[in-house]
């Protein structure tokens, strides 16, 4: 799988994190989160970085932090409309044996991001965050011949309702088809052009910037993958 690693640097830690950290990380070091991506062309619409709950692999030297222990924390993320930041959340869902175990939440285009949004806004007590943290409004970025948000599109028409629902893998697959088989895109630089033209420029510009470097990962060491 040839994944974009982005880099989403930390503007301000949450207090638990923060008391986690005390000094064994330096307070001017750049501290950055690592989701990989298969939609580079995705990463205008961004609103939320969702972590594991469980803890992070053994291979973290300066401390251990667990997923839960950073939700709230705010980080950059590049490209993103939201240019102050998005808050960590969680996401059931993330498997902790695919890419780095976390991910980039695009909920306009991944059905399992938007089932995942819908959940939080539905539930911010239960999951320990503040509902303000999940922006509301979903900016359409690939116009498909179904809709400009396919991931609701599909989510609605296929019935799906929780983000542990059946047809969620189903719906993944008809939505990377059809955004980049069929998609143009409506926002950025890019605008009016194909998915399949505008993927490969959205991801040198990415990597020009400094904002993100490749990261390769053999199919055969994702242990539940579906398809
Ligand atoms: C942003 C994005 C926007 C993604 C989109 C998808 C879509 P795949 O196809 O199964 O190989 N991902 C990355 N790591 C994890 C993880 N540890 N657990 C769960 N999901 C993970 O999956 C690759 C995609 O799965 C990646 O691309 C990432 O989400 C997510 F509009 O990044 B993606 C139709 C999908 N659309």
């Amino acid at each position: 799988q040839e994944y974009v690693a982005l880099k989403l640097k930390t503007l301000q830690w949450c207090e638990k994190a923060k008391e986690l950290i005390g000094d064994k990380i330096p307070a001017d070091a750049d501290v950055y989160f690592i989701p990989a991506t298969l939609r580079p062309e995705t990463m205008y619409g961004q609103m939320a970085f969702q972590n594991i709950f469980s803890p992070w692999g053994e291979y973290d030297q300066v401390l251990g932090i667990k997923g839960s222990d950073v939700i709230g924390t705010l980080v950059h993320a590049p490209l993103s409309i939201h240019e102050k930041g998005i808050r960590i959340l969680p996401m059931s869902t993330v498997k902790p044996t695919k890419g780095t175990g976390v991910v980039t939440c695009v909920p306009s285009d991944s059905p399992d991001d938007y089932a995942t949004v819908l959940d939080l806004r539905k539930k911010p007590e239960f999951y320990g965050i503040q509902k303000e943290w999940v922006v509301e409004e979903i900016l359409p970025i690939i116009q498909t011949p179904s809709s400009n948000l396919i991931a609701k599109h599909l989510y609605e028409t296929m019935k799906i309702n929780s983000p542990k629902d059946q047809k969620l893998p189903e719906a993944k697959e008809i939505a990377y088809k059809e955004g980049f088989y069929s998609g143009v895109m409506i926002y950025g630089e890019f605008k009016g052009m194909p998915v399949q033209e505008a993927k490969p420029l959205v991801k040198k510009q990415l990597l020009d910037l400094g904002l993100a470097f490749n990261y390769g990962e053999p199919d055969g060491l994702v242990i539940s993958r579906s398809g």
